[in-house]
């Protein structure tokens, strides 16, 4: 038996399921980007908006590059589970408040067509860091990247997500449909700002009146998500399996915790999230500060550290007193120079961030959070390795997780494995020009992308940075390259 509507009054007493309508539920938001976080996190809340009455919220959800999510829940109506799992915890329901998924390039027509339509009145994204191709140390559009420049020579078939909200808004624009609000749900510092900064670049090469319309008409609130949701397993899948006593195909696993913080700029209309647990604040950046620097700059450095510990998961890596001992030390240096949202107490916020950690019920891969670190190292852990700079304070824990991240990279270069990163032939290039450390440091420095021209040209942090990736090369627990020389 699989699931889907017809069968969801055959779920076991203990799931929760919709209990609307979802028949009448009316589609005015397009997720782009519809992975397992947005099953997590804001098909969720909204979800909690359709129980509570309000059934003019419906989602529809489009795989940006593939139809393997459309593929796996059309023939279930949309239909998954979403799973919480803690360490004496559990509790799983049926989410309903996604009503259509269109399948990467092969709907774009339709895609475009539901962007465009009057009904639709916001787009929310997660496209993760790298979707919105935007240069990491300085912010500024890479209209060099593949993907833009084939965009913007068909702006009408576009495939990006900037050229996706471009095209949209253009069509509104020219039929006399007020615009869409853009959501950015990404882990991104200013996130709203940036997707307005990487959708005004895009439009300004292909239409300066039209990117003057939308600077002018458009909101882009500025949002603060956080739910760790590993990638869903197969034995998840089994799990889930035998919890709702029928088949899903794509369920998704997470925490019990769950937060967003929402700033409250919507030119048409927004559900209530907040019947959900959401916060609409004017303190965003605060937030999204805390908890970019110290969860996921602390998920970073574990999961580089676990990468090169044989620690496959991050509640492995939190068992290593190696792991636990540096991220003790960074959270020191992190929030020493942070502003802690009104009422956070950032020493509580840190504990509970440990407990989350050790959650042994998710496999939270550190090959997966180690993705993708060009993208993620600026926001997580250079922020504040600048403001201890300008503070005159030193950062060896911060130079440790540098380090860490540096081992990985060059531990998969001169494996020859694959680097799973945007700028992966970049960093391999630099990686490889020299296997002697202080070198190899100076070179990976380099990338100006990640680190700027300031980094590079401090002498402390580099010499810092150095020591540290000497010191992890002769711990006998940490695996680095072996053509790496101590
Ligand atoms: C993680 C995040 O993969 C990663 O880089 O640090 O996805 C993290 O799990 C979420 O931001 C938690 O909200």
């Amino acid at each position: 038996m699989r699931l889907s509507n017809a069968t969801l009054s055959q779920l076991p007493a203990n799931v929760a399921r919709p209990g609307y309508n979802r028949s009448r539920v009316v589609p005015a938001i397009v997720h782009l980007g519809i992975g397992a976080f947005h099953r997590a996190h804001q098909a969720m809340y909204t979800d909690a908006v359709l129980r509570s009455g309000d059934l003019g919220w419906g989602i529809v959800g489009a795989g940006i590059i593939s139809a393997d999510m459309k593929n796996a829940l059309a023939p279930q109506d949309c239909l998954y589970a979403l799973c919480e799992m803690g360490a004496d915890y559990e509790a799983t329901r049926v989410v309903g408040s996604i009503v259509e998924i269109l399948g990467g390039t092969e709907d774009a027509g339709a895609l475009l067509a539901r962007m465009s339509a009057a009904t639709t009145r916001i787009v929310s994204i997660t496209v993760t860091e790298k979707g919105y191709y935007l240069d990491p140390a300085t912010g500024k559009l890479l209209l060099q990247a593949a993907a833009i420049a084939a965009d913007l020579a068909a702006p009408a078939a576009p495939k990006t997500v900037l050229g996706l909200v471009v095209q949209a808004l253009k069509l509104r624009r020219d039929a006399g449909i007020p615009p869409f609000t853009v959501l950015s749900c990404d882990n991104l510092r200013e996130n709203g700002k940036l997707a307005k900064a990487a959708v005004l670049a895009y439009a300004r090469e292909t239409d300066a009146a039209l990117a003057g319309w939308i600077e002018a008409n458009v909101a882009f609130p500025c949002t603060m998500v956080d739910r760790i949701t590993p990638a869903t397993t197969d034995a998840d899948r089994e799990r889930v399996g035998r919890i709702i006593g029928m088949e899903d195909a794509w369920p998704v696993v997470t925490e019990k915790f769950e937060q967003w913080v929402i700033e409250d700029h919507f030119t048409m209309g927004r559900p209530d999230w907040t019947v959900g647990g959401a916060v609409f604040s004017d303190e965003i950046e605060t937030w999204e500060n805390m908890k970019l620097r110290c969860l996921n700059g602390a998920h970073s450095t574990l999961s580089y550290l676990g990468q090169l510990t044989g620690r496959a998961t991050v509640a492995d890596a939190m068992g290593s007193p190696l792991i636990t001992d540096l991220l003790d030390a960074l959270w020191g240096e992190i929030r020493a120079v942070l502003k802690a949202p009104k009422g956070v107490d950032t020493a509580a916020y840190v504990e509970s961030l440990k407990l989350r950690f050790r959650n042994p019920s998710l496999k939270h891969l550190t090959a997966q959070i180690a993705m993708d670190g060009s993208q993620k190292l600026p926001n997580r852990l250079l922020l504040p390795l600048r403001e201890r700079i300008a503070a005159g304070l030193a950062s060896p824990a911060i130079a440790t997780a540098v380090a860490a991240w540096m081992h990985y990279v060059a531990k998969v270069a001169y494996d020859g494995a694959t680097l799973n990163d945007p700028m992966a032939a970049e960093i391999v290039a630099q990686a490889k020009r020299s296997n002697e450390a202080a070198a190899l440091v100076g070179n990976l420095l380099a990338l100006d992308k990640i680190f700027g021209a300031d980094l590079p040209a401090n002498a402390a942090f580099r010499a810092a940075v150095t020591e540290k990736f000497v010191a992890l090369a002769r711990n006998p627990a940490v695996a680095t390259a072996s053509a790496v020389a101590a």
